[in-house]
């Protein structure tokens, strides 16, 4: 790291906070070689649930995930970075820095920042549409702006982002990794650059494959419920469709999921601006469990005329990580002669993500794996999630012009029919071969199921 000091000038201090060019040169000052199976790891970094948690590693090898690093010089980057490859070998990692690798020498150029950066945007954008398994963003992305860009991507081609922050504010492990005094000038003016990334939202993420195959089987138990004639009836009502193909396509995959990528949201943050998101964001329970795979056991699904959805049962583990409130708006009755339906239904091309049987004949996703499977016998029960975390769920498809969110209303309403004696008692009940169909009037329908699904997921932020 010595010899690279000299290459630094004032003027391109900023490059060089952007490039995190100290460190290219600097990982023995980390730790240097680690093991990682052969002895325990060095430092608190390699805790790291997908360095560590074998559940978390096999699923990793079964998904596609974006693995953005973030870190100041001698914050611990290359050596995780170092390990995320030993561990998956085929990750492509994605670094300005190696724009200016010429030989095995470092050779820095501050009039080709913006081709540096160009570079290593291409290469994630190559990596990602070529299905790497983990894609690896290795720049200090101390401002939010400067990861935007891989985020979009992500988004696009369905990976699933963990966000790696090693020592991000601890000056003091900083300095002792970074000898030199200049070093640790820069270290203050860069500290000062740093700015905290509160997602949209925290949960649990599926893989592409796993968000399929829960879109088929989802289907499969809406098509199942269409055989009551009562339910048939009602359905053909408010979708105002009457072909079977129609009214499996009158959910559409909703805004904020539109590559179809399905989740189980924790926490709503809106970037920061609801109330509780720092300290969310910030918890050792949260910080601990990003980038950790769980276990998600799916036990029903709701039905009415704005969303469908499917019921969540948190085990104890994921409730700590619920950090949504309870309350619900007070009445969601619908208007009188609201219509969700699409009128303009069979007059256009539109392709249904959720049905979308284009790749039928093909492998679904060759690089990832759904390990979505129809697990054990559940007690029969009509209220099979209640209290803290009964609104979790998976929103699985909206009326046109529903926001996602509507999803976990309808749940919170469907649960206060469940604990309402009178409601119940007028309630209809269907038997069906995957379960009980469960009528709570006003269209608000619910499948209980018989066998719980379970899918394995991935606990971080959508950014
Ligand atoms: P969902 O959890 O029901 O799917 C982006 O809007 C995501 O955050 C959606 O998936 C949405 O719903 C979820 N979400 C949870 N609470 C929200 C809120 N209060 N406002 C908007 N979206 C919310």
């Amino acid at each position: 790291m010595g010899q690279k000091q000299s290459t630094v000038t004032e003027t391109s201090v900023h490059v060089c906070e952007e490039l995190g060019v100290h460190e290219y040169n600097n990982p023995p000052c980390d730790g240097g070689e680690v093991g990682i199976y052969s002895r325990e790891p060095s430092g608190d970094y390699l805790k790291l649930p997908f360095l560590k948690d074998k559940l978390t590693i096999e699923y990793v090898h079964l998904s596609k995930v974006m693995f953005v690093m973030r870190g100041l010089p001698g914050s611990g980057r290359p050596i995780v970075v170092k390990h995320i490859k030993s561990i998956f070998e085929d990750a492509v990692v994605c670094s300005t820095s190696e724009y200016f690798m010429h030989s095995g020498r470092y050779d820095f150029d501050p009039h080709k920042l913006e081709e540096a950066k160009i570079f290593c945007q291409e290469k994630a954008r190559n990596a990602c549409e070529a299905s790497t398994h983990v894609v690896v963003i290795d720049n200090t992305n101390m401002r939010k702006w400067e990861m935007k860009y891989y985020f979009k991507l992500a988004a696009e081609t369905c990976y699933v982002i963990v966000i790696v922050e090693p020592w991000k504010f601890n000056m003091d492990e900083l300095i002792l990794r970074n000898h030199h005094t200049e070093d640790i000038e820069q270290l203050s003016l860069q500290l000062q650059q740093w700015e905290s990334v509160i997602p949209l939202y925290f949960g649990w993420f599926l893989n592409e494959a796993d968000s399929r195959m829960l879109k088929l089987v989802s289907l499969a138990h809406l098509e199942e419920c269409l055989k009551i004639p009562e339910f048939e009836q009602d359905f053909k009502n408010f979708t105002h469709t009457s072909d079977m193909k129609d009214m499996l396509e009158y959910y559409l995959m909703p805004e904020s999921c539109k590559e179809g990528m399905l989740h189980c949201t924790s926490k709503f943050c809106s970037f920061g601006d609801v109330p509780g998101s720092l300290e969310y964001t910030t918890s050792k329970d949260v910080l601990e469990a990003c980038g950790l795979c769980y276990k998600l056991c799916l036990v029903g699904f709701i039905i009415t005329p704005r969303t469908f959805g499917a019921r969540v049962k948190l085990g104890s583990k994921e409730l700590i990580l619920w950090g949504q409130e309870n309350d619900c708006p007070e009445s969601l009755d619908l208007p009188p002669n609201t219509s969700y339906g699409r009128p303009f239904l069979h007059n256009n091309n539109y392709q249904n993500p959720i049905v979308n049987q284009s790749n039928k004949g093909k492998p679904w996703f060759p690089h990832c794996q759904a390990t979505l499977v129809s697990s054990e016998k559940l007690e029969p029960s009509f209220h099979p999630t209640s209290g803290k975390g009964s609104r979790a769920h998976v929103t699985l498809g909206c009326a046109e012009g529903v926001k996602a969110v509507t999803t976990g209303y309808d749940l919170c309403e469907v649960i206060e029919c469940e604990e309402s004696p009178e409601v119940t008692s007028r309630s209809r009940t269907f038997a069906l071969e995957r379960g009980w169909l469960r009528d709570y009037g006003k269209s608000r329908w619910v499948l209980y199921m018989n066998r719980q699904i379970t899918v394995k997921s991935l606990f971080t932020g959508c950014y």
